[in-house]
């Protein structure tokens, strides 16, 4: 018997704005070559519309996470993140995912992985892709995930209950350090950036060094073929000063672009995943980017003058509303040191099952 006739257990989780397929690693092929197989066939991928597979046509709802107990003594679980494709048959496991990690916690209560106590579980997890670690806490009355809650997120229709996560070594999660090119602020093809990864790489700009006001809609930076071209060669060289060497096929580095919040927050994004814009901004690319900005010297560090009122919570805007992260930093040490960063979303169980993969 093989996958094709059993399918495979699965559950698909909402976590923060992402959505994706949870697996057991158990329950997956032990090879890597036959588990990424069998995922994008689950996924319907290559396929721009995913129409015979789960995924949902984008970046964003093309996520898995394999997820099994940790051998790690710092850790309950392994949390293993694969991006996978949408029309281009690819998996990668190059980058974290902030979104994604809220549903792991959840995730692994409800498989039994790790007990839950009776009100709040703390989940400590280790994200695979970075060797980092994050602990994610979450209601559990009775024992039982409570994924009902009054939690509003951007970008995520309705509310729902709280998941805490806080972030510990994700400096250099996957380029070895928080300033990979060794500078706070580099000049890359003609353009003021600062290449920073606090658990995800991404290159800063101002908005304004790409001709835009920073505060162009989704839609309006997605039908500008110019500027997605220009976007593209600027993260490609970055990726090359980052020493992620080629990235013209990878999910890293991502863009971020800069400009003054103009609806009650701190800054005001827009960000390229890597190429295409976000509908709103990724976890830990917004723990990056204001990572950076704390940064003396660095591109949009002349905005964060009045964030100390605020306390380390930092306001992020985006293309659909706010991304609250916190983050301390200290900038006197000697390379920059990350002190704390953590965020809060929410995650929604939206199946559980068996899934059956298509043909090929
Ligand atoms: O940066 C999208 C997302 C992400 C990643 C992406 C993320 C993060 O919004 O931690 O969450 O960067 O492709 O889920």
């Amino acid at each position: 018997m093989s996958y094709d006739d059993t399918g495979v257990r699965c559950t698909m989780l909402r976590g923060g704005t992402s959505r994706g397929l949870f697996f057991d690693a158990a329950d997956l092929p032990a090879g890597d070559a036959e588990r990424d197989d069998l995922l994008l066939r689950l996924m319907g991928t290559p396929d721009p519309r995913q129409i015979d597979g789960l995924g949902g046509s984008t970046s964003l709802t093309s996520k898995v996470a394999v997820v099994s107990r940790s051998e790690d003594p710092d850790a309950d679980v392994d949390y293993l993140f694969l991006q996978l494709g949408v029309d281009a048959a690819t998996v990668s496991d190059q980058q974290n995912c902030g979104n994604i990690l809220a549903g792991v916690g959840p995730f692994a209560v409800e498989r039994g992985l790790v007990p839950a106590a009776d009100g709040e579980t703390s989940v400590r997890i280790r994200m695979v892709n970075s060797g980092s670690i994050a602990v994610a806490s979450f209601p559990t009355p009775g024992g039982t995930v409570e994924y009902r809650g009054d939690v509003a997120i951007a970008g995520v229709p309705a509310t729902a209950a709280p998941v805490v996560l806080a972030f510990t070594d994700t400096e250099g999660s996957a380029t070895g350090s928080l300033l990979p090119t060794g500078h706070v602020r580099d000049s890359i093809e003609g353009v003021e950036a600062t290449c920073v990864d606090n658990g995800m790489p991404v290159v800063v700009a101002m908005a304004g060094s790409f001709g835009l006001t920073g505060y162009e809609t989704h839609e309006e930076l997605a039908a500008d073929a110019e500027l997605l071209a220009r976007v593209d060669a600027f993260r490609v060289k970055a990726g090359q000063l980052m020493g992620l060497g080629d990235v013209s096929s990878s999910s890293v580095p991502k863009t971020a672009l800069l400009s003054p919040a103009r609806d009650g927050g701190q800054v005001c994004t827009r960000s390229f995943i890597p190429v295409q814009p976000h509908t709103a901004i990724g976890v830990l690319a917004a723990v990056s980017v204001v990572t950076g900005m704390l940064l003396p010297g660095a591109v949009g560090h002349e905005l964060t003058a009045d964030w100390a009122r605020a306390g380390s919570q930092v306001d992020v805007e985006h293309p659909t509303g706010h991304l609250l992260v916190d983050v301390v930093v200290d900038a006197s040490a000697q390379p920059p040191r990350v002190v704390r960063s953590g965020v809060v979303r929410t995650a929604r169980k939206l199946f559980d099952g068996t899934a059956f993969p298509r043909a090929c």
